[in-house]
């Protein structure tokens, strides 16, 4: 038998308000039978294209986070549907996975990570996940036949030094693209908006007696940091890249952010 997952035992209170709220909607808006069984439809496709996760993490997941990031008082941000556990641990000095001649412009990331009164922490484990120059995030099924990166690509995991000081090499994340084969992408469509997130990394930083903090960067003058279509984006987030000579005169990108985490 099916049992539900009663975590936090609140289902009578908040799924009487929920039921109170849709049905307002229908009221207010006259939701006709035509519409309702399209509705019921398209919520059967989303199930069957495993697309839930994603449409969750689209439309709701960035409310839940901020309340639990305004909680703790620190600058988080949704996970999203796309961070795997068990990324390869990197060794200094820190490159992420990535193929040979992988595409897109090089970015070199620094920063620290330190508690919120500003004591370093010396080797605090920063798990980072973001997409490559194509907008493709490996290890996720993308049923539009693209061509899947390797399991790992541009997923790493890798220390703070002593000085609670770290930099890693990579490659520029470019805006993302919802996937858009499927119902999620769909909807966005029948509704007439645009299926984007600016370009962003991801991060789980994580340190004994401290609350791991999930968050993600974005970069100043991206075209979609005003228009998220998960509406993830928060101004101490935003970061400035700078171009500089790198290596053979190849420009490369740099970034900086320092991470503050919650002590517990
Ligand atoms: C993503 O890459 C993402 O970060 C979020 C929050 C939702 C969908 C795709
Ligand atoms: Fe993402």
């Amino acid at each position: 038998m099916t049992e539900v997952n009663t975590v936090g035992n609140r289902i009578d209170t908040i799924l009487t308000d929920l039921l109170a709220r849709i049905r307002g909607v229908i009221l207010d808006h006259r939701v006709t039978e035509d519409e309702y069984a399209a509705a019921k439809q398209y919520l059967i496709s989303v199930g069957e294209a495993g697309e839930w996760p994603l449409l969750a993490d689209v439309f709701l997941g960035s409310t839940v986070e901020r309340l639990h990031s305004d909680a703790l008082d620190v600058d988080g941000a949704i996970e999203g549907p796309f961070y795997i556990p068990g990324a390869p641990e990197l060794t200094a000095p820190y490159v992420m996975p990535m193929r040979e001649g992988e595409g897109g412009d090089v970015l070199v990331f620094t920063g620290s990570v330190a508690g919120k009164d500003g004591q370093p922490i010396d080797g605090a484990e920063i798990d980072m996940w973001q997409c490559d120059s194509r907008g493709t995030y490996a290890g996720i099924p993308y049923p539009d036949g693209r061509e899947l990166p390797p399991q790992w690509n541009l997923r790493g995991r890798f220390r703070t030094d002593g000085s609670g000081d770290f930099e890693v090499r990579t490659i520029l994340p470019v805006p993302y693209e919802i996937p858009k084969a499927g119902p999620t992408g769909a909807l966005l469509r029948a509704a007439g908006w645009h299926p984007f997130r600016p370009a962003h990394l991801h991060a789980r930083v994580s340190a004994p007696g401290y609350h791991q903090l999930i968050t993600q960067l974005y970069f100043e003058g991206d075209p979609y940091i005003e228009s998220d279509i998960v509406n993830g984006v928060k101004a101490p987030l935003i970061c400035k890249l700078d171009k500089r000579d790198g290596p053979g005169g190849r420009a490369e990108f740099t970034t900086s952010y320092d991470f503050r985490l919650a002590a517990v």
